[in-house]
């Protein structure tokens, strides 16, 4: 009883904080939203630059999914709420996940 507290160095249990695992954020290819409006929506709710934002539609396009970028877990959720609702909004069918990096 007594030797727990002192055995224990605090380094290797549960409740260290660590670093915080990160979100991929993942665009989804779909046959029907127009490649402009993808790489629009990258640019304004992702802040991706055009030439990056283009590669990545493309890459999804030709490929089925693409990783858009990483995040902590909260930023990367709502941003695939929100870019999915700006493609709802505007009737297409786009969709964007999140998943934990490895
Ligand atoms: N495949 C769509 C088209 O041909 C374009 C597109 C690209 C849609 C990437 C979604 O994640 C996507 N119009």
């Amino acid at each position: 009883m007594k030797n727990e507290t002192i055995l224990d160095d605090g380094l290797q249990n549960d409740l260290k904080p660590g670093r915080p695992r990160l979100y991929k954020a993942i665009l989804v290819n779909d046959d029907y939203t127009p490649r402009e409006f993808v790489v629009n929506v990258l640019r304004a709710e992702f802040r991706l630059a055009d030439e990056q934002a283009t590669k990545v539609m493309s890459t999804a396009h030709q490929r089925g999914a693409c990783v858009v970028a990483v995040f902590t877990k909260d930023v990367a959720e709502a941003k695939v709420i929100s870019a999915t609702d700006a493609a709802r909004r505007n009737g297409f069918p786009l969709l964007f996940t999140s998943e934990p990096e490895e």
